[in-house]
């Protein structure tokens, strides 16, 4: 893992997508890893893909939901991504549409074997129930290899644990 874990800029970094419904917290949690680099790409029909570069991972953010359909359209086909970060707050009024957006994203080719870290933002960790996130989002049927992580972006509780995860999946 040494070198995916470089500052080296020419050593090639893991490519994870990272998305959510919005306001779910991606924003905060990628700046919270001090990016080297933050670019938009394809700002097309209101639809926004941001890169981010960091240390660690090249890691590619949208909001799910929002531009809907044109989601898969606009997916960076030429990448071969090494992992997913789907971020919510198992907000009860939102779960269900935060729930039928993940299950969309897990029918994608590109998609559908990567690692999926589940980060369940804005709690503290003895606030959730893995369990019982894990079978509302039918993790086991959708998907073969998951990670829950309760977390918070604003005090980086529990985001780098996840971030490790992830880590040990693309060793
Ligand atoms: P997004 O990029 O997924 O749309 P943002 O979400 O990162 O923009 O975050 C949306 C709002 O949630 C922001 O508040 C942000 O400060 C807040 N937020 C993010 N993470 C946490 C967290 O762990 N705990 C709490 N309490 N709030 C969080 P504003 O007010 O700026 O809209």
């Amino acid at each position: 893992m040494g070198n995916l874990l470089g500052s080296d800029n020419n050593i090639q970094k893991p490519k994870l997508i990272m998305t959510g419904l919005d306001n779910a917290g991606k924003t905060t949690i990628l700046y919270q890893q001090k990016p080297d680099k933050i670019e938009n790409l394809i700002p097309r029909i209101g639809f926004l893909v941001e890169q981010f570069k960091s240390k660690q991972f090249e890691i590619f953010a949208w909001d799910v939901g929002r531009a809907d359909r044109c989601v898969y359209i606009h997916i960076p086909k030429d990448s071969n991504y090494d992992g997913l970060i789907y971020v919510d707050y198992a907000d009860k009024e939102r779960m269900e549409y935060a729930i039928c957006e993940l299950q969309k994203l897990l029918i994608i080719d590109e998609i559908k074997d990567l690692p999926l870290l589940l980060l369940i933002n804005k709690k503290d960790p003895c606030q959730v129930n893995i369990q019982e996130i894990a079978l509302q989002f039918s993790l086991e049927k959708l998907c073969k290899n998951w990670h829950i992580q309760p977390c918070s972006a604003l005090t980086g509780d529990g985001v780098k644990d996840g971030l490790k995860w992830m880590q040990k999946q693309i060793k």
